[in-house]
């Protein structure tokens, strides 16, 4: 066998042939299934005789008719991942194919498989492959038809892309539908369910006045916890026609949720499928971060249809082009139904938490990488998230109206085609008459830039100097780099602590206007493209303090030269909340670091008694939004702590957290009780922002007094727990518990089990709270839940909560002993034979194992190299088990 190919973004080639119709026709069966295709192609070049090459793999071939003519064994080879014709007819020609596959086996859920008795479908990214074989890349654009065959008992409902146009009877129990999509899509748009389904039924009346129907699909039991995603679809319909003046395009939309999915959800033309856990919601099951996920991915995937489907992808490469843009789109949805501070400080915390540690490693790759081995390995949080900031970006330059214009353009130009992402830069640059050609940097420059900033005040010029440096780091494959262009977002505080009006800026030699229609601002975008540059304000009366990357206007690190009192200052004052929160987190870094250096050094821990003070003042300030107190009083976990060391120390990180953790609970309990008291439900649950702000604070509250681990503060969070009408109160008060290592920890983790052992997605929660736990030693506990009766290797979902979540335990991944190490070793090699996509998300956890001490870098490496050197390895973890090694 071929060792795994490295595919590159320089070779792209168009296509020889395009497809323009493709009818589709499933028989369904328990033992095989039988899939015909009929395809009319088309070749791009009139009268070319290329050979025509399709992608299949883990496919039976049955048959090959070219024009109608059964093609013979000599006429077309056939490899383990291709169907060639070296010889097609010149011109327009019909091609048919008949493939038998056998979902029922399908473990990777790619391709078809069966979800719980049901059939369905994941085709992004080379998932149709699986199916028939197939030109299997974006840029073939066909329009579908897709018959589908079963058995009417136990697949009743079958459902494919776009318009139900025939169902009906056949013998021996069967029966049919036929759909046909009037769009144009590429493969990994396809779907096919069949099952046992009921659905929810409501509607939608677009702007235009069209009635559509939304029906989202479960099995009957589940139907009562659909509400909230139907309420999420309809926001985000009518959101998208609101702010981007987008409507749906279809008279039917579909969502399907399926318990084994390997992703959250997919966007199919018409018929999305999702992850059970991204639809179904109770107030008694389900968390407000579950309902606020929910929100989020159902728009995500709604506005898929004009940000990936009307508009698609050219290569995979560009698949920042649809996410990056989509991530951004439901991020301000979002925003829009809830807190815009809040959203932005969670996106952010996102960014850093996992984006900033994979850009500074081994995968750090660009927004738009240049290889890939797997593209599923390139569902990426740099491409996801990373590629949402630069959509930000564009829109912090072109302001919200130019930034408008620019998605028109964009709309105007591509509909119906398969672009990159210089076709969205360029709608965007043209729309608005725009010049920044250097910004496509962020794109093709892996890395987080870090821009060093140092400010004087000229008390005699009125002027004030904002100096900046800015430093891309290598990156594999890109050892030097060009300076990127940086929007920086900035105000200046005086001395009470309001913006100054800003009049204008010297930079380049020339003083530029800053005051908007003859109105002074009070904030402004710089633009920093050079290594080194300097801006200088003028008329600036007193010594101002300046609030830098307000909004987080780039994804870069600052380093800036504020002292401490400025940090506490801003965090008092700064009319952006973001940056309020940020001054606070700054200041918990560069504390927690320092108490990290102590701890190494085995000195005595003593908090800085400023910060107590200064998180108490926020603790009690009654005008602050209770989520944003809530965020502002979490401190930084200690993957961020660890990402600022030279040797990342995860006992040291760990201990500190907990030191403080302690102390603010000793020092401000008096606080932090009345917070949980004053901040009980009243009555039931409802899922809005006051209400979620509420309960958010109470639980922060909660879980700093149950880190005590004293009678009363137990007792509390037992009260809490026995009390809790809803899913957010109760996990939280289990979660407070089961910090400490007690006998109440075990006796509440087992009524929590025995509550709701019926409920597999909160068993998923369970599962992840005892795998996340820091308590020393739990690494056997989390090997003798493997063998839970209610786990599975199979479901994605478990191996997150269970493998996914150990891997997040700063104290027992990174057991000294290497034992958290082993025990991901042995469950990848055993979960890549299974679910290669799941095993290769779980792999990545070893990548940064230089980061550690030497003990710990030859036990992570040992298992990456027992892992190498495993039989049948999958091409997905080979590519990251590769390259952290490499
Ligand atoms: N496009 C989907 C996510 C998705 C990607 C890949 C998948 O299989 C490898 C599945 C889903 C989204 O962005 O929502
Ligand atoms: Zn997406």
């Amino acid at each position: 066998m071929d060792g795994p190919k490295e595919i590159f973004l320089k070779d792209y080639k168009l296509p020889d042939y395009y497809f323009d119709t493709v009818d589709l026709k499933f028989s369904l069966g328990e033992e095989k299934t039988y899939v015909s295709s009929k395809i009319s192609v088309i070749p791009r070049v009139e009268g070319s005789s290329a050979p025509l090459v399709l992608n299949g793999q883990d496919l039976n071939l049955v048959s090959v008719k070219v024009n109608e003519k059964e093609l013979k064994d000599g006429d077309y080879l056939l490899d383990s991942r291709h169907l060639t014709l070296p010889s097609p007819p010149s011109g327009v020609f019909t091609l048919e194919i008949v493939t038998e596959i056998y979902p029922q086996k399908n473990t990777s859920l790619e391709g078809l498989y069966k979800s719980s008795g049901n059939f369905c479908t994941q085709c992004e990214a080379e998932g149709f492959r699986k199916i028939t074989y197939y030109q299997d890349r974006p840029d073939i654009m066909a329009r579908y038809t897709c018959r589908i065959e079963a058995d009417k008992a136990l697949y009743p409902v079958l459902l494919s892309n776009g318009n139900l146009i025939e169902q009906g009877d056949l013998e021996d129990g069967r029966h049919y539908a036929l759909w046909e999509d009037p769009f144009k899509k590429p493969c990994y748009l396809f779907a096919l369910v069949a099952g046992k389904l009921e659905s929810r039924d409501d509607s939608f009346i677009t702007r235009a006045g069209r009635k559509v129907s939304l029906r989202i699909w479960t099995p009957s039991q589940d139907l009562p916890k659909t509400g909230h995603a139907m309420h999420s679809l309809k926001a985000a319909m009518k959101w998208d026609e609101d702010v981007f003046g987008l409507e749906y395009d279809l008279d039917l939309f579909n969502i399907v949720a399926v318990p084994d999915f390997n992703m959250g959800a997919m966007e199919n033309k018409s018929l999305n499928i999702f992850n059970s856990k991204l639809v179904l919601a109770s107030p008694e099951t389900a968390t407000d971060a579950d309902y606020a996920a929910i929100l989020g991915v159902i728009g995500h995937e709604y506005f898929h249809n004009w940000t990936g489907n009307r508009v698609t992808c050219r290569d995979w490469f560009q698949l920042s082009l649809k996410e990056g843009l989509t991530v951004f789109r439901d991020q301000e949805f979002s925003s829009d139904m809830g807190s815009r501070t809040v959203k932005r400080i969670s996106d952010v915390s996102k960014l850093r938490i996992y984006q900033y540690p994979q850009d500074a490693g081994p995968m750090a790759h660009p927004v738009r990488p240049h290889s890939y081995i797997k593209m599923d390995n390139f569902y990426t949080v740099t491409v996801y998230e990373k590629g949402a900031e630069v959509v930000r970006m564009y829109k912090t330059l072109l302001g919200s109206q130019g930034f408008r214009k620019g998605m028109d353009l964009y709309f105007q130009r591509h509909d119906g085609q398969a672009v990159t992402c210089e076709d969205f830069f360029a709608a965007m640059r043209d729309a608005n008459d725009a010049e920044f050609s250097n910004f496509l940097l962020w794109y093709s420059q892996a890395g987080t830039p870090t821009v060093k900033v140092t400010s004087s005040y000229n008390a005699e010029a009125h002027t004030f100097s904002l100096k900046f440096c800015q430093e891309v780091p290598p990156t594999p494959g890109q050892p030097v780099k060009e300076p990127m262009f940086i929007p920086v977002s900035v105000g200046l505080l005086d001395s009470t602590g309001k913006d100054m009006p800003l009049s204008s800026v010297h930079h380049d030699g020339t003083l530029q206007s800053i005051a908007k229609d003859g109105q002074p601002v009070y904030s402004t975008v710089l633009r920093v493209t050079k290594k080194e540059e300097e801006f200088v304000f003028a008329d600036v009366h007193e010594r101002p303090i300046p609030s830098l990357l307000r909004g987080f206007s780039a994804p870069i690190r600052l380093e800036s030269d504020l002292a401490e009192s400025d940090l506490f200052f801003l965090l008092a004052h700064d009319s952006d909340e973001f940056n309020r929160w940020e001054a606070g987190q700054v200041l918990a870094r560069k504390l927690m670091l320092t108490l990290v250096a102590d701890f190494q050094q085995k000195k005595p821990l003593v908090l800085d008694p400023k910060f107590v003070h200064g998180l108490g003042s926020i603790l009690r300030d009654p005008s602050l939004d209770k989520e944003f107190i809530a965020k502002a009083i979490t401190l930084p976990g200690e993957g961020e702590i660890m990402d600022m060391m030279d040797v990342a120390d995860p006992d040291a990180a760990h201990a500190v957290r907990v030191f403080i953790r302690k102390q603010i609970a000793q020092e401000l309990k008096g606080d932090l009780i009345s917070t949980v008291e004053n901040n009980r439900s009243s009555d039931g649950y409802v899922f809005n922002h006051d209400n979620m702000a509420r309960r958010a604070l109470k639980n922060i509250a909660l879980a700093y007094l149950a880190a005590l681990d004293d009678p009363e503060c137990t007792a509390l969070a037992m009260h809490e727990y026995q009390t809790a009408t809803n899913m957010t109160e109760q996990f939280a008060a289990l979660a407070a518990i089961a910090q400490n290592p007690t006998k109440t920890r075990e006796e509440v983790l087992a009524d929590f089990y025995s509550k709701w052992q019926h409920d597999f997605l909160v068993v998923n929660k369970w599962f992840a709270l005892q795998a996340m736990s820091n308590i020393p030693g739990n690494v056997e506990n989390v090997r003798n839940l493997l063998n839970h009766p209610a786990f599975d290797l199979r479901n994605p979902n478990k191996v997150y909560s269970l493998i996914g979540g150990f891997c997040g335990s700063p104290v027992n991944f990174h057991a000294k002993d290497g034992s958290g190490y082993k025990f991901l070793g042995e469950v990848v090699v055993q979960l890549d034979k299974i679910n290669p996509q799941v095993a290769s998300r779980m792999v990545s956890a070893f990548s940064r194992w230089r980061r550690y001490d030497g003990t710990r870098q030859n036990l992570a490496k040992a298992q990456l190299e027992m892992i190498m050197s495993t039989n049948g390895l999958s091409e997905n973890v080979f590519e990251i088990a590769s390259k952290s090694l490499g």
